[in-house]
């Protein structure tokens, strides 16, 4: 699948001249994130030799242990938007409030949610890690344009992607035209074309959830992991456990060999049951990398990309992954099997 190195920003190029956009603001803001990402991988890749392995003794608006490479990523994204000059908004999920450059929101046409280090509980054990991107375009001018431009549904976004960091770092977008994969060749420091055009497979073999919480778990969701678990040759079933704990590389194996990830709601009796993954920075963005691919992107009860947020850190349920099999969870969840 090897794209004979095209670099990324050479394909953002070609793929903005064939759909017209001349103003090359799109291509500068890609590239700018995806220049933030290598330096992100640079820090992780170190960060076991310069001290910034472990916690910070903080914990994030999500009550999460917040690492020292989750605010060193966090910094890393939010000087390489600001330097752009293309953003007016940030919204992270290490900031608890969004940000606002000012001067850039005179004329900035975008706004940025992201998750500089997704799975970073990952990160002291040498796990993949990644970052998850989602860029919409403004609606609007003025202090009244911060509701409308952040609380804006998945379909707005007019990009999405994330970067693994793995055993290579992969750097994989959608800009409403399919989905690319480019591999980070660090002897000349650029991302090369490496997975052109991917697409999902219809349905998979494997299933991604933490079954440690299934005591959290609604009836439906236990019934479709039993049937998920359950052999039955005609239906390719067992379905074999493929669980990291890091939702990009959980994701981008499901988005290469099909299958189905889900963080269903979970509710512990006390409070009602609510989803673990934050809406504008997770599921959106990964939604649109999927549904570009042939996927599929759902709460059980509606298309992630519909969702209406109603606040930066919103949370919801998700199952993502081959049509196929987010159609048959959607069936249990709605009760119809
Ligand atoms: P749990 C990491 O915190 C994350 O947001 C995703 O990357 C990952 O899939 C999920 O949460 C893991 O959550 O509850 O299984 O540890």
């Amino acid at each position: 699948m090897s794209g004979k190195g095209v670099t990324l920003p050479r394909h953002l190029l070609q793929t903005q001249r064939a759909q017209g956009e001349a103003s090359g603001e799109f291509t500068a803001l890609l590239t700018q994130i995806s220049l933030a990402c290598k330096v992100i991988a640079r820090e992780i890749g170190r960060a076991a030799l310069a001290g910034t392995l472990g916690a910070t003794g903080t914990v994030n608006v999500q009550g999460e242990q917040v690492k020292k490479l989750d605010l060193l990523a966090n910094g890393i994204m939010v000087d390489a938007l600001e330097e752009s000059g293309l953003v007016c908004t940030l919204v992270s999920e290490e900031m608890d409030e969004p940000l606002h450059f000012g001067k850039a929101c005179e004329r900035a046409k975008y706004v940025v949610c992201f998750d500089p280090v997704d799975g970073s509980s990952n990160i002291d054990i040498n796990g993949v890690v990644g970052t998850i991107f989602s860029i919409r375009r403004r609606t609007g001018q003025g202090p009244e344009h911060v509701a409308a431009d952040l609380l804006q549904r998945g379909t707005a976004q007019v990009a999405a992607g994330y970067a693994m960091y793995g055993p290579s770092t992969v750097f994989v977008y959608t800009g409403g035209d399919g989905v690319n994969g480019f591999t980070l060749d660090p002897t000349i420091g650029e991302f090369l074309l490496s997975h052109e055009g991917i697409r999902i497979p219809g349905r998979g073999k494997t299933y991604s959830v933490n079954e440690g919480h299934v005591h959290r778990w609604d009836p439906q969701t236990r019934r479709l992991v039993e049937h998920l678990r359950t052999a039955d040759r005609a239906t390719g079933r067992p379905y074999s456990l493929r669980y990291v704990g890091s939702l990009v590389a959980d994701l981008h194996r499901t988005l290469l060999e099909g299958a189905i990830y889900l963080y269903p709601a979970e509710g512990d009796g006390a409070k009602p049951p609510a989803g673990k993954l934050r809406l504008l920075y997770e599921a959106a963005p990964l939604g649109f990398v999927a549904e570009q691919a042939g996927g599929r992107a759902s709460t059980g009860a509606e298309r992630i990309l519909e969702v209406q947020p109603t606040s930066p850190h919103q949370r919801v349920p998700l199952l993502i992954g081959s049509p196929e099999d987010v159609a048959l969870a959607e069936e249990f969840h709605q009760g119809k099997r």
